[in-house]
């Protein structure tokens, strides 16, 4: 049954309860008119229930809105998370990586300091050599203008003129060269002129000295006994009983260049005039 139906009724009942007979005209006014009250409250009441149900769509509907924000916030927090850890790791491990190229760095540098101390240390030393070498260059220096010097002396006192012969020959067919030349074996009865010969010549020579005429008794091409010997290390030693003339090795230490050896040897000899 209908709420309007109903309505009708109760009013119905209503109005028969309570009209008498000679009201009823009036009462059925009444009736029309409650009728019509009813009918508004009834369309009130649909309209306000309407509304209540279109408020309440509106709500679920923004309460959806609100909650799929929510939750898409939410997935976006998660995803920055991520990344956010994911870049951290990242970082990480770079930081390991660099943190181990620091120590291998800090140990190339090491190394390179001690080999730098190294390369200082020996700067020093060869700045030292080069002095010391530098020193020795200028003491030899000077002893070669004192030479020369001393040649330019020998030569203006016309003591001589020294020449070397071109081919190696015995003692005695070296002597006779000198002798084919105007001159005789060389003479060293000093030591000036024992450093001069020496430094002019750069092979062994034959010299004017010999024990020919008597064994251990050395003289000179003039006849002139030795006074004053460059001889090397335990010589003469007349070895083998064969060593009577003598040679000048330029090789030797310069005041110890003397030694006998057998007169057929072949030596280039030094003449002076
Ligand atoms: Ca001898
Ligand atoms: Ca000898």
């Amino acid at each position: 049954m209908e709420l309007e139906d109903i309505y009708e009724n109760i009013e119905k009942e209503d109005i028969k309860d309570t009209c008498e007979p000679q009201t009823q005209s009036r009462c059925q006014d009444e009736g029309k008119a409650r009728k019509q009250r009813g009918s508004r409250c009834l369309v009130l009441i649909t309209v306000s229930l309407g509304l209540i149900c279109v408020l309440l769509l509106v709500f679920i509907i923004l309460q959806h809105i609100t909650i799929t924000a929510e939750r898409d916030l939410i997935k976006s927090y998660k995803n920055t998370v991520k990344e956010f850890n994911q870049t951290i790791n990242s970082l990480q491990d770079n930081y390991t990586d660099l943190m181990t190229e620091k120590h291998q760095l800090q140990n190339n540098f090491s190394s390179l300091s001690q080999k730098n101390l190294e390369l200082e240390t020996r700067v020093k030393d060869l700045t030292a050599e080069k002095n010391q070498l530098q020193s020795n260059f200028n003491s030899l220096s000077q002893k070669k203008l004192e030479l020369e010097t001393e040649i330019r002396k020998l030569s203006d006192q016309g003591k001589g003129r020294l020449f070397m012969s071109t081919e190696a020959k015995s003692w005695s067919d070296s002597r006779q060269y000198c002798r084919d030349c105007g001159a005789d074996l060389v003479i060293i009865n000093t030591q000036e002129k024992q450093q001069l010969v020496s430094s002019l010549v750069k092979e062994i020579v034959w010299i004017g000295l010999s024990d020919i005429q008597q064994e251990g008794y050395m003289k000179w091409v003039d006849n002139s006994p030795l006074k004053q010997g460059f001889w090397e290390k335990n010589e003469p030693n007349d070895a083998a009983g064969n060593e009577d003339c003598i040679e000048l090795n330029p090789a030797k230490p310069v005041l110890k260049n003397w030694n006998d050896i057998p007169c057929s040897d072949k030596r280039k000899c030094i003449c002076d005039n």
